[in-house]
């Protein structure tokens, strides 16, 4: 079953404005001759902590139990310096991926294609038998684990894609990705003030939106968490510790919005989410790796993370 990339790029006219590059390796999952086996053991998912779209995946396997369909690799969130950018095993033993024996990411998608001229983006997923790239649709891939990979999930596993309301949770998706995941990147990548302005408008208005919306519902879409929550909360999850500062996104923090941050906590209280949620590689690479100005490659102390184990409240509608 292949997912239309919703996303495509922005090929917006404002002067200075980010544009993330379309992805490469797209090939969907399933059972026909042009698709990607479904099969558990076959592939390692390359993630890094810090990055959000990765994130996302790790979330989704520890909410639906596919920790033994695929196994994940981890790369330092301090990029290696290089003449060009990369992502490094340094976290590993020797400093090279213990099951696909490489070094750096882009040996994988250089053994899926010598000639790739794209960056070398996480999440990856590998094939392990021939260690190379065979997906990193980054938009796309957690609709695959939700709905290709279904005799893989553990039992009771949350339905986070239900057919219901599919088509509501790909227009949200929708937003949250221009608006809010990608919004906050716009912001901090823009080379033009105008380009920043307008993409830092367009965070809060959405923002304050969505906390609006929080104020009626438990999860987005009401008491049952969705695909949507979670690419909604990657973002969150960063926004005082990084994207605040780093990207220039300082109208107010994350812990001023009165239902969004409740609602940051319920979730991040979930041993899915506060389990894949590493504050000291989400600082170290924004604020070293995306931050031109920080030449000394300072990483700040503060926010205090242990606020996101206080009470939320969020159980019973009274409290809302
Ligand atoms: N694959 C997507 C999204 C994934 C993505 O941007 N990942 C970031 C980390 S959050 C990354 O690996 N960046 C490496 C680079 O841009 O060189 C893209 O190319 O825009």
């Amino acid at each position: 079953m292949a997912y239309k990339t919703w996303f495509q790029d922005e090929t917006n006219n404002i002067k200075g404005a980010f544009v993330r590059q379309q992805n490469y390796f797209t090939t969907p999952f399933g059972s026909g001759a042009d698709e990607l086996p479904v099969e558990a053991g076959r592939y390692r998912l390359i993630w890094s902590a810090a990055c959000p779209w990765a994130t996302r995946q790790l979330i989704v396997r520890s909410l639906l139990g596919l920790e033994d369909a695929f196994s994940v690799g981890t790369v330092d969130p301090i990029r290696p310096k290089k003449e060009y950018s990369d992502w490094a095993f340094t976290l590993d033993k020797d400093g090279v991926d213990p099951v696909l024996k490489v070094r750096y990411l882009s040996d994988l998608y250089r053994n899926a294609d010598p000639e790739y001229k794209g960056r070398f983006t996480v999440p990856a997923l590998a094939d392990i038998k021939t260690a190379k790239v065979v997906n990193n649709d980054y938009f796309n891939l957690s609709y695959y684990w939700e709905t290709v990979w279904r005799d893989f999930h553990k039992s009771g596993a949350p339905d986070l894609f239900p057919q219901r309301l599919r088509q509501d949770i790909i227009e949200l998706n929708d937003i949250i990705f221009h608006e809010v995941n990608n919004g906050v990147y716009k912001a901090g990548f823009a080379r033009g003030q105008g380009a920043y302005e307008d993409a830092y408008a367009k965070v809060f208005k959405r923002l304050d939106w969505l906390d609006g919306r929080l104020s009626q519902s438990r999860y987005l879409f009401g008491d049952a968490l969705t695909d949507s929550d979670i690419r909604l909360w990657v973002t969150l999850v960063r926004f005082d510790a990084a994207y605040y500062n780093v990207f220039r996104v300082n109208r107010n923090r994350l812990v001023d919005f009165p239902h969004l941050w409740a609602y940051a906590r319920d979730l991040y209280q979930i041993p899915a989410f506060g389990e894949n949620t590493f504050f000291d590689h989400i600082k170290a690479h924004y604020h070293v790796c995306c931050d031109a100005g920080n030449t000394f490659g300072i990483i700040p102390k503060g926010p205090d993370v242990s606020v996101w184990n206080t009470p939320h409240g969020r159980e019973k509608p009274v409290n809302r």
